[in-house]
């Protein structure tokens, strides 16, 4: 199913045509922004310097430093009067990015929401409950107005008391569901402490911060739902830049709005398909806020082209930051690979947190992790047996030796937004 069939399976030869197109409309729209006249001037880049698409490698990258620097509204590349919206960054230390869109913006984003829900057969007869914060985090309002463009029911219900949501998906016989995994699989324990059974639920979307194989199949499992990836981030509009289809092996990312590169985070080099790095885009439609080369700091890679479905080619799913990527006595740790081993354990719930700190010189990992209620027997020996099991799945998987203790199922945090499961208390060195 497409949104818009014609410019989703656009064949390559055109596609990189109206990338080229667009891509010089931005260099020429960025003139507006001081930040890049300079950058763009110091690397004596000119408009004439750009004449193909593998040009772009001429141009610097865009940190996120930079945007923080440009704060609040040093990135706009129209004046304020046309901004009809903004929102700001979640989950940075110091002031947020700030992130502007014109009608136009506003316009395009939605499309791209339509396009990815569309796409895994969402339609205007479904009935869409959308659990996340309506605030300054783009997730809410992003997928709000795609859904209502395409013009199903939809319940903007935000975050917070569960059992209430829970209330809503069966008296409004809600089918489509969004949050963040770490929300949904919250959701599906209440809903097994209330005893009810989502029996109207048929399809999840999930995103915003990593999550694995395994937490798909218990959320498929639980939920009863078909789960579906959805990539974003603010300073690309927010969530709709790249999403699962049916197939779900990878995500489609909208290459005529995006130019997509993958490069090796320590030398800024290009990686080959197929080589995992640091996602870099160029937005190509963006109007109130271009980007050039903007550094994602999200781990993927480009997949070969091929899929059933026609929509070119994808990003595989984001293991991680480049830069959250733990560095344990040498180690490189993502914590997504953790999560993926306590999964597999039954007797695991699903809540845990790492804490790394640093003694006697040493790192050290602790993994404080829920035992499964299911299997929560009480019984010591069981306890000794499956805490020794744990710390041998992780060392066998990391080639790490952390410390593991096990704690009551419900004692950890939960997460209604993303999942903050990682404390580093290690002192910069
Ligand atoms: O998280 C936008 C979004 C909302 C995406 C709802 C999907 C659903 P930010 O708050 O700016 O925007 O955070 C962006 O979150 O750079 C990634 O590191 C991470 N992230 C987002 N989606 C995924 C995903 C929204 N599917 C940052 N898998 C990004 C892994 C993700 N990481």
């Amino acid at each position: 199913m497409f949104w818009d069939k014609k410019i989703e399976t656009m064949k390559p030869k055109d596609l990189q045509a109206l990338q080229f197109k667009r891509l010089k409309k931005t260099l020429y729209q960025i003139q507006n922004v001081e930040f890049y006249r300079k950058r763009l001037a110091e690397a004596g880049i000119k408009s004439s310097s750009i004449r193909t698409l593998e040009d772009i490698t001429k141009i610097p990258f865009t940190k996120k430093q930079d945007l923080r620097d440009g704060y609040p509204f040093g990135f706009f590349a129209v004046p304020l009067k046309k901004i009809i919206r903004i929102h700001t960054t979640s989950g940075t230390t110091g002031k947020p990015t700030v992130v502007g869109y014109t009608r136009n913006d506003l316009d395009i984003w939605s499309d791209l929401i339509a396009r990815n829900m569309t796409m895994v057969g969402i339609t205007k007869n479904d009935v869409f409950q959308n659990m996340v914060n309506y605030g300054m985090f783009t997730g809410g309002l992003g997928f709000h107005y795609g859904a209502e463009k395409i013009g199903m029911m939809v319940i903007p219900s935000a975050t917070g008391n569960s059992k209430r949501q829970i209330e809503m998906i069966n008296d409004f016989g809600v089918t489509t569901i969004h949050c963040t995994p770490s929300y949904a699989m919250h959701l599906s324990e209440v809903a097994e402490e209330m005893n009810t059974s989502l029996n109207s639920l048929k399809t999840g979307l999930f995103g915003a911060e990593p999550w694995s194989e395994s937490i798909r199949k218990t959320l498929e499992k639980r939920l009863g739902v078909t789960a579906y990836d959805s990539y974003g981030l603010s300073e690309l509009f927010g969530p709709g830049v790249a999403f699962e289809c049916q197939e779900r092996d990878g995500l489609h990312i909208w290459h005529d709005c995006y130019l997509v590169e993958i490069i090796d985070p320590k030398t800024g080099d290009q990686l080959a398909d197929g080589e995992r790095g640091e996602l870099v885009v160029t937005p190509l439609v963006k109007e109130a806020m271009p980007l050039l080369r903007y550094r994602t700091g999200d781990v993927s890679m480009l997949m070969e082209d091929g899929c059933i479905c026609r929509r070119g080619k994808k990003i595989a799913r984001i293991t991680g930051r480049s830069d959250d990527m733990l560095v344990i006595r040498g180690i490189n740790v993502f914590p997504s690979q953790i999560e993926h081993v306590l999964l597999k354990i039954p007797e695991v719930g699903n809540q845990f947190m790492v804490y790394i700190d640093r003694i006697n010189h040493l790192d050290e990992m602790t993994v404080e992790v829920e035992i499964n209620r299911n299997y929560f027997s009480g019984e010591l020996a069981d306890l000794a047996k499956l805490q020794k099991n744990i710390v041998k799945e992780l060392r066998n998987a990391l080639e790490l030796r952390t410390t593991v203790k096990l704690v009551e199922p419900g004692s950890l945090p939960r997460f209604e937004g993303k999942a903050k499961r990682v404390i580093d208390r290690r002192e910069a060195i």
